[in-house]
Formats: structure tokens, C-alpha cells, sequence
């Protein structure tokens, strides 16, 4: 049975919850300031999600929607413009301090870097978003905390398809036996699974909390801290309130010796 080597991340939803307060936000100020009467409410935008990365979302909202565009423009163009006009907005607020981590986030990353476990980045999102997260919340230099970070356009396809997740096992040398990934959606959880690697859900309001993670390992409602502990939603686990690297560890043990989950 492989060792357990590393442990993999999602960004969004996973780290911060960083979507109906961050992403949302920026986006319809970019909106604003291109001069476009759009606005993405919050039900919206949980629709929207759906469909991962913030081009694509937006040009999913463009085919779905048809709001009324300026004249002879190139949409790739356009929505590139856009995109990056975006990513501009949600960094300036992420740089503010504007996000923090997700209870027992940092506390996890710290255990898994004591006991020498190797750390990656598997995100959807741009790159800039999250160095930015990362600095913000972490420190100038955490970066360095972790040995891949996979983002963005680095795959073609992104979630729900596992490309993400292959490219980050190949970059760490690993294969998806030694490996752990933290998701919070349905379809981060396609995508970690679709590459074989046992997943952890962290559900997160109302925009990911009754999805299907019925592959998951283990469903919690955060990582929990000893002042603010987790609600267990589905899965075993042995220590209650918080999840520490021990628990993790068992957990990789159980599951790659093919317990049922229940
Ligand atoms: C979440 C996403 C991203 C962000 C937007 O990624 O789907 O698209 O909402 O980011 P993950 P960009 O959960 O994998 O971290 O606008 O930078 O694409
Ligand atoms: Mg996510």
C-alpha cells in the first residue's frame, strides 16, 4: 500500500471561500467599469458555476443569456479583455486582506509541512489569483510551501475533467495512491476522482452544500478548528471536531485498502 505523500488543494470554495463575496463581485464591477449593464446576482452566479473558469463563465452566460453586445466585436477578444480586466479586481481585493483561509486550513498545511508531506495547488482559476491568495493570507514566501501549483489555462480541459489534477501527479513525480485532494464542489470532486485520488469535501454554502459527493471519502463542513469544529456529513472518521494529519493519514490508509464508505 503507497504512503501517503502529499496532499493536493483547491483553491475556491477549498482554501477561502472566496466565490459569492470575491469572484461574483469582481466580476460585475468589471462589468461596471466596461460599461455593461450585466449583474450576476447571487443565484446567478451559483448557476453559473457550473461551468469552471471565469472565460468560460462568461461566455457560457453570453450563449445562455444573449445580452445585447457592442457591434462587429471579437468575442474571444472581448471576453479575454474582460477576463483580465476581472482578475485585476478580485487580486487588488484579495491583496486588501479582503479573503481569509477557511477554518483549520492554515493549521493543516502546517502539520503536512512539519511531517515533510509534499503540498500542491490543483485550481481552475488564474494563476495571479492564486499567488495573490496565497501572500495575502499565508506571507510573502509561502509560496514556497508548495512544490506544484497547477492553475488556470496550464490544461485544456479544465474541472470536472481530471486533466488538472494528472498534470499536478506528474509535476510531483506521485502517483494518485500517495496523494490526498481537497475539494469543496461536485465538480472538483469529478475531476480528483476522475484521476483517481481519494478526496475530502468541504462543503461551503449554499452554493456547493447538496451536491452529489457521493465518491468522496469524506464529507465535513470545514476542516474544523479546535474552537470551531466540523459537522461530519458523510464518511468515517475517528477523531471528532478537527481534522488533523493523523486522521488524514487513516482515512488515505482505509480508503486505498478499500473500505466502503458510508
Ligand atoms: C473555481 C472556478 C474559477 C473561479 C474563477 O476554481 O471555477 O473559475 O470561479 O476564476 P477552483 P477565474 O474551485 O478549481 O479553485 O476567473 O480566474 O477563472
Ligand atoms: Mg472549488
Amino acid at each position: 500500500m503507497p504512503r501517503l505523500q502529499a496532499l493536493l488543494f483547491d483553491v475556491d470554495g477549498t482554501l477561502a471561500d472566496t466565490e459569492r463575496d470575491g469572484h461574483r463581485v469582481a466580476f460585475n464591477r468589471a462589468f461596471a467599469e466596461r460599461g455593461l449593464d450585466w449583474h450576476w446576482s447571487v443565484e446567478t452566479y451559483g448557476r453559473l458555476l457550473a461551468v469552471t473558469g471565469g472565460k468560460e463563465r462568461i461566455g457560457q452566460f453570453i450563449a445562455t443569456w444573449h445580452p445585447v453586445l457592442p457591434e462587429g466585436l471579437d468575442l474571444d477578444t472581448f471576453i479575454a479583455d474582460l477576463h483580465r480586466h476581472k482578475t485585476h479586481l478580485y487580486t487588488q481585493a484579495l491583496a486588501q486582506g479582503g479573503i481569509p483561509l477557511r477554518p483549520g486550513v492554515l493549521r493543516l498545511l502546517r502539520e503536512a509541512r512539519l511531517a515533510g508531506l509534499k503540498l500542491a495547488i490543483v485550481t481552475t482559476t488564474t494563476p495571479e489569483n492564486v499567488t495573490t491568495l496565497i501572500e495575502a493570507t499565508l506571507g510573502q514566501g509561502a509560496l514556497d510551501w508548495f512544490e506544484v501549483i497547477a492553475a488556470g489555462d496550464q490544461v485544456a480541459a479544465k474541472k470536472p475533467a481530471p486533466d488538472i489534477y494528472r498534470y499536478a501527479l506528474g509535476e510531483l513525480g506521485l502517483s494518485p495512491a500517495a496523494c490526498v485532494a481537497f475539494e469543496d464542489s461536485e465538480v472538483g470532486l469529478q475531476a480528483a476522482r476522475g484521476a483517481g485520488i481519494e478526496t475530502v469535501v468541504i462543503t461551503i454554502n449554499d452554493y456547493t452544500q447538496d451536491q452529489d459527493f457521493t465518491n468522496a471519502a469524506l464529507v465535513l463542513d470545514s476542516l474544523g478548528e479546535p474552537a470551531v469544529p466540523y459537522r461530519r456529513i458523510a464518511g468515517l472518521i475517528e477523531v471528532p471536531g478537527w481534522l488533523d494529519l493523523a486522521s488524514v493519514r487513516w482515512l488515505h490508509r482505509a480508503a486505498t485498502q478499500g473500505s466502503k464508505w458510508s
